[in-house]
């Protein structure tokens, strides 16, 4: 109890401690070492994801007794304007999803010139040339996995429903510029091959954005051309890209029983898993967001505080969850 109290005492600025009526430093004794100040900025700060990966970020700063400064970077100017707040603030470094991968030298230039250590988290920075900034450390999902995973949920649901393949087609909303999504994708249109699943039944149609609005309408698109499917399997590279191509097929007329849905995260779909009737959106592929975000902040703050530079490249990996297993699962996740 004292030890904490000691060690939070130490953390607190010296006018709090002296308004507190604390004991006051001796006068030209040493000063109270400051308290370490971390950044996690998010590109989609709206998503329940990175909603539930700053919640992990917070654990880890209660933890450690660090400082987290959130900050929502929907564009490239709103993220270099943050590295700036950062650096006025005394931050001594930041764990990053960035709105856009090829911000990545600007970036890493950028926290360079004002001495700010830099983890990247889910979204890999990318170079110039188009190869991946190696030398940033980077935390993300398992993504060509985790993405034949969702392709044989896809698969088993098709066979416990007993529909054939001729009379079923795929619905792949894409977003390749992104690697991870590109990867995501690519997993799940292997795995359907490898079931057996006509590669000629499979369509990929592109989302413009990476949110519900732009997955339906990129649904929307492909199911005004493809008349006479009678089953759908639909999937993304997340619970976005999946709900909003359910409701497309809802809106094109089809059933939840003539739709299986799978998506990734397993966190933006808990409303829609919680629906008193099942929808057409049926499992989902959930990766730790507290998780990456806990253990990007505990990396940063090693890095920061003992000099202990981060892996390099670490990977999450993910498992189905569905209508009958979410709650228990995201119970024992610390997330419901
Ligand atoms: C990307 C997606 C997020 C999440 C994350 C792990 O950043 O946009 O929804 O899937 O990867």
């Amino acid at each position: 109890m004292l030890t904490t109290f000691r060690r939070l005492a130490l953390g607190l600025p010296l006018a709090l401690l002296l308004f507190a009526g604390c004991s006051k430093p001796a006068a030209g004794g040493p000063a109270a070492p400051a308290k370490i100040k971390l950044g996690f900025l998010v590109k989609q700060p709206e998503e329940p994801w990175f909603q539930y990966e700053w919640k992990g970020a917070d654990r880890a700063a209660a933890k450690y007794g660090f400082d987290l400064i959130k900050i929502g970077v929907p564009d490239g100017e709103k993220t270099l304007a943050a590295i700036d707040s950062l650096a006025a603030n005394g931050a001594s470094g930041f764990v990053i999803c960035t709105p856009d991968v090829r911000l990545g030298p600007a970036i890493v230039a950028k926290a360079r010139a004002a001495g700010l250590k830099v983890i990247t988290v889910d979204d890999r920075f990318v170079g110039a040339d188009g190869q991946f900034l190696t030398e940033v450390p980077y935390l993300g999902m398992s993504a060509g996995k985790i993405g034949e995973m969702s392709g044989r949920t896809l698969v088993a649901e098709m066979q416990h429903r007993g529909w054939a393949a001729a009379d079923t087609a795929a619905c792949i909303v894409t977003f390749e510029e992104l690697d991870t999504a590109r990867e995501r994708t690519e997993g799940i249109i292997a795995a359907l091959q490898a079931a057996g699943f006509p590669a000629a039944r499979i369509f990929k149609t592109a989302q413009k954005t990476t949110d519900i609005p732009g997955s339906f309408d990129a649904a929307n698109a492909l199911l005004a051309q493809k008349t006479g499917v009678k089953h759908w399997l639909v999937a993304g590279m997340n619970d976005s890209g999946t709900l909003g191509a359910v409701r497309a097929t809802e809106g094109n007329g089809f059933t939840a029983a003539d739709v299986i849905g799978v998506g990734i995260n397993g966190t933006d779909c808990l409303d829609e898993l919680r629906k008193s009737a099942p929808t057409g959106f049926h499992a989902s592929i959930y990766a730790s967001a507290p998780q990456e975000g806990f253990l990007t902040a505990e990396m940063l703050y090693h890095w920061v505080k003992d000099g202990t530079p981060p892996p390099l490249d670490t990977r999450s990996d993910g498992r189905p969850i569905t209508r009958e297993n979410f709650e228990q699962v995201l119970k024992a996740e610390g997330i419901l």
